[in-house]
């Protein structure tokens, strides 16, 4: 089947379905210039995700992850949403209720993406992400469990960051550790880590609409992380069909309608 053949093929299950739900993965960030988890660009400033994204590590070491968190805000901040984020959120704008976007990524992308199509007249709503793993600018007490937007913190990780001159003095002193405004606990990223549970009413809402879909349109991710990989198994077993957009094989590409292999800023525009 020629890539014409099989975009063809995409749009019309994508037409034809009542519900469409979206699993996106970090490939779908990878054009605005957010690197990916296990790809070529997936090392996070020397760091693998595993190794620094888990309770443990924070336990450990929490300076050098909120270090890390600190250079990751900073770094989105300075990303926009790609056509593949705007495509989706236009997608889903033009058809409330039936699309339902959940994302493994933290970046707020989809979020950023869905105000800026709906723009001040419509409301977002429709295209806001499902977080499956939380988000990134986000703060959560690790002791009370409020959470706060991050103010101010979303820093280059640097010495600016803290208020330091900027200027070549990168090894300024870390910025003291964010604290909870009402128990004083520790902060930490509102992100779900390795080895944590997913929010159960996420979760479930996730699976409901992965159940309920006549297409699972997967969109950017590895398909290794779990449970969010098996979201697109529950469609399947009721009769729904998968459609991967991803320039790599991954384990749902056996079990794919179709598979459009490439770039999602690429090949969502033209499919959605
Ligand atoms: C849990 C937030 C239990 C933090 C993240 C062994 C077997 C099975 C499971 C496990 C196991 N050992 C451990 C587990 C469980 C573990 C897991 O699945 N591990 C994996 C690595 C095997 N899962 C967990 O720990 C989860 N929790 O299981 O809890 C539990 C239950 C009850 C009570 C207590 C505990 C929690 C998982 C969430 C972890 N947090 N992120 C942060 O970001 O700092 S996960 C992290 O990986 C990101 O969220 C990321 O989104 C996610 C998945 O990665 P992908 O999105 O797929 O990204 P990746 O780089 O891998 O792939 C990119 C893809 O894009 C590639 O395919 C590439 O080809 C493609 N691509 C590249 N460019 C493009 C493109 N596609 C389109 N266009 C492009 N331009
Ligand atoms: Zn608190």
């Amino acid at each position: 089947m020629t890539a014409e053949a099989r975009r063809e093929r995409a749009r019309a299950l994508l037409r034809d379905a009542e519900r469409v739900l979206v699993l996106t993965g970090a490939g779908i960030s990878a054009e605005s210039g957010v690197p990916t988890f296990r790809g070529a660009g997936g090392l996070w400033r020397a760091h693998r995700p595993e190794e620094l994204a888990t309770p443990e590590a924070f336990a450990r070491d929490p300076e050098l992850v909120w270090d890390w968190y600190r250079w990751r805000r900073g770094l989105v901040a300075r990303c926009a949403p790609n056509a593949g984020h705007l495509a989706l959120a236009r997608h889903a704008l033009e058809r409330p209720g039936r699309v339902t976007i959940v994302t493994q990524n933290v970046d707020g992308l989809h979020g950023r993406a869905a105000r800026e199509v709906a723009g001040s007249g419509r409301d977002a709503a429709p295209a806001l992400p499902l977080e499956l793993h939380g988000a990134l600018d986000r703060d959560r007490c690790s002791r009370c469990g409020r959470t706060r937007p991050a103010h101010g913190d979303v820093g280059s990780g640097t010495a600016t960051a803290v208020g330091g001159t900027g200027v070549g003095d990168e090894q300024a002193p870390a910025a003291p550790l964010p604290r909870c405004a009402s128990c004083d606990g520790l902060l930490r990223p509102d992100v779900v880590w390795f080895g944590e549970a997913l929010d159960p009413a996420v979760l479930d809402a996730a699976y409901a609409a992965a159940r309920t879909a006549d297409v699972c349109l997967v969109v950017g991710t590895s398909a290794i992380v779990h449970p969010a990989a098996s979201l697109p198994a529950a469609t399947l077993a009721e009769g729904g069909v998968i459609v991967e957009v991803n320039p790599e094989r991954t384990p749902l590409t056996p079990r794919a309608e179709v598979r459009l292999d490439g770039p999602a800023a690429g090949i969502l525009p033209l499919v959605l």
